[in-house]
């Protein structure tokens, strides 16, 4: 075959083959693309038939609580401008310090009635402290958690003693039968473990936080879901300004409640703290076994409960502190960085209320004698 009949040929079957091998490929891959897009699509819809577990989550609650929140209007934050500039706003381990001014209620309420929260405020009335519940509920109805879910747990060895409230929609109030203590230490001491008890059994299927405060107190000003985070401590009004060293931490080492004099962030009150449930009931936990250890070594510590909720947020420390406008006494006047007074203490007859021979007994007796005629 000359050459170029053969390169002719050539060429022609080239050019077939070429055909051939083109038609195999459009072919092949049609059937391939034809087969991903199917699987692909296929995948989709299982998808969609099997939502994942967020989807599903989403799906199944009340169409009112998924609401987004709404148009609002309000000052831009400022980059340069703090909105307080007199005070401690955030802590060292960026755990904000609640002051008036440094937040938006509104803000804060669509965030916390999104999430349909739920709050539950402890408060104790053993033995003659009955008497302090009717100022306490009435206070707390014009001022605590307005608008929110509030679940009121009244632990009283008096529940006779406790009178009928009319309380807004959405809030009721329980009364928990517990025994009173003889020693007025140990009836504030064992608050952490009922706390910690009822958190266990019951609270945490009722309340999403929950806000542990003395009774002998009222409400002045609104005190709202600002508080609320994982965990949180109130500054002690006392020691809202002192020096580590004068912070009355129990200094004896033989305690669990021991704190070196070189430590300390701040002092805290423990007429009041909080948190989620989780949170509390871990707390209230550290705080009743230490004063066990300690019981069992025959030591207490000097603050009592306080001294051991010290010691946790040493070592644990608050997601939020709360400024002394949530625990303030008038006797100590009204200092210039104080624009609120949301909760106040009742001043006390000590002589008709408490037992005056346990007292002299106590040695920090004349310190929170000294505190209270601040
Ligand atoms: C001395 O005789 C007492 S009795 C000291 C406290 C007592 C007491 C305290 C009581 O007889 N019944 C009672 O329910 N408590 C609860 O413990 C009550 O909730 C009270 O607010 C809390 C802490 O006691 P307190 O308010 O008297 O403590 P301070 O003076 O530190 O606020
Ligand atoms: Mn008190």
């Amino acid at each position: 075959m000359p050459l170029d009949k053969y390169t002719d040929c050539n060429r022609k079957k080239c050019f077939l083959s070429m055909l051939f091998i083109t038609a195999v490929f459009i072919i092949a891959f049609g059937w391939y693309g034809n087969k991903s897009i199917r699987s692909h699509y296929e995948s989709l819809l299982r998808c969609s038939q099997k939502p994942s577990i967020a989807t599903e989550d989403i799906s199944t609650r009340d169409p009112l609580t998924v609401v987004a929140i709404g148009r609002m209007l309000y000052d831009k934050p400022q980059t340069f401008k703090p909105p307080r500039s007199d005070v401690l706003m955030v802590t060292p381990w960026l755990a904000p310090i609640i002051w008036n001014g440094s937040y938006n209620i509104d803000i804060l309420n669509a965030q916390f009635h999104q999430r349909n929260v739920r709050v539950g405020i402890t408060v104790f009335a053993i033995k003659k402290y009955t008497v302090f519940i009717k100022t306490f509920i009435e206070t707390a109805e014009q001022f605590f958690m307005v608008g929110h879910k509030v679940n009121y747990y009244v632990f009283t060895d008096r529940a006779n003693e406790i009178s009928n409230f009319t309380l807004s929609e959405g809030r009721q109030l329980v009364i928990l039968d517990v025994p009173s203590y003889k020693q007025w230490q140990e009836v504030s001491m064992r608050r952490m473990e009922m706390i910690r008890d009822y958190a266990y059994q019951r609270f945490y299927k009722e309340v999403d936080y929950l806000v542990c405060v003395d009774v002998d107190m009222r409400f002045n000003d609104f005190v709202g879901v600002e508080i609320l985070s994982d965990v949180f401590g109130t500054l002690h009004p006392g020691f809202h300004n002192a020096q580590r060293g004068a912070f009355t931490y129990e200094r004896r080492q033989q305690s669990t409640a021991y704190i070196p004099r070189d430590e300390g962030d701040f002092y805290y009150a423990g007429g009041y703290f909080g948190g989620t449930v989780e949170e509390v009931y871990k707390l209230t936990n550290f705080c009743h076994n230490a004063m066990m250890t300690d019981k069992n070594n025959s030591i207490e510590a000097v603050w009592h409960d306080e001294s051991y909720l010290n010691k946790y947020f040493l070592y644990h420390k608050p997601t939020k502190i709360l400024s002394p406008e949530y625990l303030w006494v008038n006797s100590m006047g009204v200092p210039q960085f104080l624009k609120r007074r949301r909760f106040l203490a009742v001043p006390k007859n000590h002589s008709a209320i408490r037992n005056k021979r346990a007292l002299q007994k106590n040695p920090g007796y004349q310190k929170v004698e000294i505190l209270k005629l601040l």
